[in-house]
């Protein structure tokens, strides 16, 4: 636990639903009289956000090698963890956010075979004692996440790999999950959109 609100993070393969889901149990969350702060990674300060548009839309991300790729999801986190999420609960806001360190695990030490023990380390630095309350992960074959997310106009660097490359990022989710099932919750994503907030739903209220 990071202070003295709730800390809860959403993961999944792209498409998977976590904006969206994250949207209806934020407002959810407000209606019942809570303050809640949205975040997503990387970006959601000054600095993250401009790290963003070099990962996902410069014309030179096209270059990037998988370990300055590392690294600039772990700087935007830096940023991210101490100007926003740290003072926001301590404020005793809910703070959910759209991807946190267990993407840049998964991404990062699965999808692109980093050294998963550098990935820790550098994970943890990022981080310091920032640790989910709750993280919920929203599980979808990759081919279906695909479609949904290439529906869109806008179309990104990180959406544009192999599907060997998704099939990788879902298998580390789901064994993540295995090893840390006191944190990360399996949610389906195939199903309809009001039976994903639904469970999702009842996870969020079980920590707050
Ligand atoms: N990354 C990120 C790393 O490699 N390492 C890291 O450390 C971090 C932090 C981020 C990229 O960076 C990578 C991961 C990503 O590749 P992003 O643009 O933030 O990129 O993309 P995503 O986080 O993948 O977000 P997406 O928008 O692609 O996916 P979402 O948020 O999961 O999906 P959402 O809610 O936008 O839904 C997509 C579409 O599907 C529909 C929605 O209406 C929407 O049109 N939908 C459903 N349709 C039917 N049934 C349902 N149940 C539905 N749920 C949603």
């Amino acid at each position: 636990m990071a202070g003295s609100g709730k800390f809860i993070t959403f993961e999944g393969g792209e498409g998977c639903g976590k904006s969206t889901v994250i949207e209806r149990v934020a407002s959810r969350l407000r209606e019942a009289g809570r303050t809640v702060l949205v975040c997503r990674e990387p970006g959601g300060t000054d600095i993250g956000e401009q790290i963003r548009h070099v990962l996902q839309y410069s014309k030179q991300s096209a270059a990037m090698v998988p370990e300055t790729e590392l690294l600039l999801f772990c700087a935007s986190r830096s940023q991210l963890v101490r100007e926003v999420i740290q003072p926001s609960l301590r404020e005793g806001k809910v703070v959910i956010c759209d991807r946190f360190f267990d993407s840049t695990t998964v991404y990062q030490g699965v999808g692109r075979k980093l050294d998963p023990q550098t990935v820790a380390v550098l994970n943890k630095f990022a981080i310091g004692t920032c640790l989910p309350d709750l993280t919920v992960l929203i599980d979808l074959d990759p081919r279906i996440g695909l479609e949904r997310a290439r529906g869109r106009e806008l179309f990104d660097r990180m959406e544009n790999q192999t599907l060997d490359f998704y099939q990788r990022v879902r298998q580390g989710y789901l064994e993540l999950a295995k090893r840390e099932t006191a944190r990360v919750k399996v949610v389906n994503g195939a199903g309809k959109l009001d039976d994903v907030e639904a469970a999702v739903w009842k996870l969020v209220s079980g920590v707050l």
